[in-house]
């Protein structure tokens, strides 16, 4: 194990400097402290941790393309209290550790930054206080510790973190800093799914090489900020040529789309349709079949999948087909390889009921309110006509704590360029969508992608494709503060596609 050094700060030059941006924007408050709370400087003596990580933010170079280094930017992990198996390593890849927790579980997480710029890791789907979600204004410079401390509220599922300094997350997710975060809990652990070696998380990114196998990454070209960085090969776990062995047996995939700004429309090249389990939030109540996947950037479908019936020896292989975003069309890449490898006698059934999702009720919502994405003349992307403030919140966006409502986003599309397809994420609690709206213009590029979409089951993100209005139903329950909404696009997000929403008590 690495040694783990504890440095301690306080970050007041990060406090002051807000206030004035809020003084400068005529926005100071009476409550600028209760609105900037202070980082957690040092681990707190009255949070008693279950589990205890450090993760460190690191140069390195991997091995990506055999033969030849990579330059990256990674997250190494060490357990410092917990069970084996809460930080599992991803051999041979840039990506940061998986963590394993449970529904329930007190866990601390010291994070230490030691890139030549700032950073700060956002837990993506997680359901924690404003100051522990990883906000832009909690960035930390090389050299510091930003210690975060919070109980695991979500149900069991496929979350994910990664970074979210304000400006740089498209470069530095691309550069290698992302992994997943596992939880389980006591009604999915009850299914018997499929566990250990059976349980397989899988993520996708795209990533362009130069002639010395570097990442080429262009996210300030003109078209990479309108459009987002579309690389041209996609890996898997890091790993080019993705090649799996399995037993003929049932498996549990967790896909995850964590590509700055590329969409993949997942098939089996023979055909053999998907049993989908889970989305962002866990399962679902019951498994539900589609042809293909439809996977915008930052979501997550988990899968069922059977070799039960498939031959020793033989191969499957996963590509993204074909489809049209409204901007252009999207070619087949290969995603990778299963070999039915080897003999089982596990028989594992698929369970008709998953879950309980104890959705919300229409008829529970307060209030609608209305997001409207497009472009703002000259400079990139935008939310209802603003772009991103550090803390700046409008009065549209500040939320009353506990209450219930219907969030409206609208893709106008508009010809051309802007014709976009825009991943919405919105930090805190899960969402539920309601309503999806298909303008005529939108129609052909949708329907070469909408069997695949999974609308079903608790969301963080959702696909709001050019011509479409998505309606989403949510909570925004238990912490007061300032949360993110913005789109996943990293570069469209980098560009200020991006809001705080506040909630208060
Ligand atoms: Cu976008």
């Amino acid at each position: 194990m690495a040694e783990i050094t504890r440095r301690t700060f306080v970050k007041l030059a990060g406090v002051g400097m807000a206030s004035t941006v809020l003084a400068a924007c005529g926005m100071n408050r009476d409550n600028t402290q209760q609105l900037l709370p202070q980082p957690v400087s040092t681990p707190s003596a009255d949070f008693v941790p279950d589990v205890e990580i450090a993760l460190r933010a690191i140069e390195d170079r991997v091995e990506v393309r055999s033969g030849t280094q990579t330059d990256v930017w990674r997250i190494e992990g060490n357990l410092i209290k917990g069970d084996d198996g809460v930080v599992v390593p991803v051999a041979g890849s840039y990506l940061g550790p998986t963590l394993h927790l449970k529904k329930g579980q007190k866990v601390r997480i010291e994070f230490t930054n030691e890139l030549p710029e700032v950073s700060i890791i956002h837990w993506h789907g997680l359901h924690v206080p404003a100051d522990m979600d990883g906000h832009p204004q909690y960035a930390i410079d090389k050299g510091e510790t930003y210690y975060y401390e919070f109980e695991v509220l979500n149900r069991a599922g496929t979350y994910w973190y990664h970074p979210h300094p304000h400006g740089r997350t498209g470069p530095q997710v691309y550069a290698g800093m992302a992994g997943f975060f596992i939880i389980s809990d006591d009604e999915e652990s009850a299914l018997g799914l499929p566990t250990g070696d059976y349980d397989i998380p899988l993520v996708l990114q795209d990533r362009t090489f130069d002639d010395n196998d570097q990442f080429v990454y262009n996210g300030g070209g003109m078209m990479d900020q309108m459009i987002g960085f579309l690389g041209d090969e996609v890996l898997v776990n890091g790993v080019p040529d993705f090649a799996l062995d399995v037993a003929n047996r049932a498996y549990r995939f967790r896909f995850l789309n964590g590509s700055n700004s590329r969409m993949y429309k997942l098939g089996w090249s023979d055909g053999t349709p998907f049993t989908v389990i889970g989305t962002d939030g866990g399962l679902l109540e019951a498994p539900v079949t589609r042809p293909y996947l439809t996977l915008a950037p930052a979501e997550r479908l988990d899968i069922w999948v059977d070799f039960g019936d498939r031959s020793v020896d033989t191969d499957m292989k996963l590509v993204s087909l074909p489809f049209d975003n409204g901007n252009m069309n999207s070619p087949e890449f290969p995603i990778l390889t299963a070999t039915i490898a080897r003999q089982s006698t596990d028989t594992a059934t698929l369970p008709s009921q998953l879950s309980t999702p104890n959705f919300f009720d229409i008829s529970q919502a307060e209030q609608t309110r209305e997001v409207v994405l497009a472009q703002r003349m000259g400079s990139g992307w935008s939310l209802n006509g603003r772009q991103f403030e550090m803390t700046g919140v409008a009065e549209e966006e500040t939320i009353r704590r506990g209450s219930i409502e219907i969030w409206e986003f609208i893709n106008k599309g508009g010809g051309g360029m802007s014709n976009l397809p825009h991943p919405m994420h919105m930090h805190g609690e899960s969402f539920k969508v309601i309503e999806r709206q298909t303008s005529s213009g939108g129609q052909t590029a949708w329907d070469t992608l909408s069997e695949g979409v999974v609308d079903e089951g608790w969301k963080d993100t959702v696909l709001v494709m050019p011509g479409q209005r998505v309606k989403v139903l949510r909570r925004f329950g238990d912490f007061t503060g300032l949360f993110l909404y913005h789109c996943h696009n990293l570069e469209h997000e980098d560009q200020g596609m991006m809001r705080n929403l506040e909630i208060k008590a």
